[in-house]
């Protein structure tokens, strides 16, 4: 049993590595926007796959507000809730809120159900950058990055690579730093994001989220960053529609 318990592990693991080293999308972030994203996108059938730095997928959504666990969500977003069935009180006319640790879970336990594989413990650290797109994503074990080890990647091979790497835009930035590129924003670069407007944010999160170089989409707040807008706090139902919208977006372009 020792040797079953390894090796069953050993070989299930390595199987779907090796189906995933060449997919249709490639997400950065396990944050509320990219799984919904690679939700919709394993939905209707695309190989698509999560890299994920910390152990646990869910970004910023499992905390709530200052760690009370209770997130908003507006009425635009209030259907994604009620598809993956999570459960809401309404607050007014305009929101509901919900549980964080449940919205959370539900969000993973659907992303993967539906097909969409989950890589916890990787950290993106660059992108495959040919014929003036982007085209795979440049991985490493989270780990390797922590003890600041000298340790080459792995590459995976991707038709489109979304940033969903929240505040930080770091494959955005990884991109117009190392390539010497215009990015599809007012600057060229990443402006970088601004202090919080909750309704100007929210509005912005959804146009922000775009393809903003060829082969490279952004979603939640890596898009409002990238594109110099503002942050929202604890409110998500920007993030949700943006998972949404960016899915749709990459459907077209593929
Ligand atoms: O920040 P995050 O939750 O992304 P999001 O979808 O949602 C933002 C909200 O949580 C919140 C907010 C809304 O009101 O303002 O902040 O935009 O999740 C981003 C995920 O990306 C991972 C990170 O660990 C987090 O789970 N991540 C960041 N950089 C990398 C990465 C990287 N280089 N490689 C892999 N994962």
């Amino acid at each position: 049993m020792e040797k079953v318990v390894s090796l069953s592990i050993v070989e299930q693991y390595f199987k779907k590595l090796k189906s995933n080293l060449e997919i249709d999308v490639a997400i950065v972030g396990a944050g509320p926007s990219g799984m919904l994203a690679g939700y919709y996108l394993a939905k209707w059938g695309f190989k698509v796959a999560i890299f994920e730095r910390k152990l646990a997928p869910g970004g910023g959504m499992w905390g709530g507000a200052m760690m009370f666990n209770e997130i908003v969500i507006q009425n635009e977003a209030v259907s994604i809730l009620d598809e993956l069935k999570i459960n809401y009180s309404r607050y007014n006319e305009e929101c509901v809120v919900t549980d964080s640790v449940q919205a959370t879970s539900a969000l993973i336990y659907a992303t993967t159900k539906a097909g969409c594989t989950i890589f916890n413990c990787y950290s993106v650290e660059d992108v495959v950058f040919k014929n003036d797109r982007v085209c795979g994503i440049v991985v490493n074990w989270t780990p390797v990055h922590l003890q600041h080890l000298h340790v080459d990647p792995l590459i995976i091979l991707s038709k489109a690579v979304l940033d969903g790497t929240g505040h930080d835009c770091e494959v955005a930035k990884t991109v117009a730093r190392k390539n010497n590129v215009r990015l599809f924003t007012e600057t060229g670069g990443v402006v970088g994001e601004k202090s919080l407007q909750v309704d100007e944010a929210e509005r912005t999160t959804i146009e922000n989220t775009k393809e903003i170089y060829p082969g490279l989409f952004v979603s939640g707040m890596a898009a409002n960053g990238v594109s110099g807008s503002y942050r929202m706090g604890p409110i998500f139902g920007g993030m949700l529609l943006s998972g949404k919208k960016v899915a749709e977006l990459i459907k077209q372009r593929l």
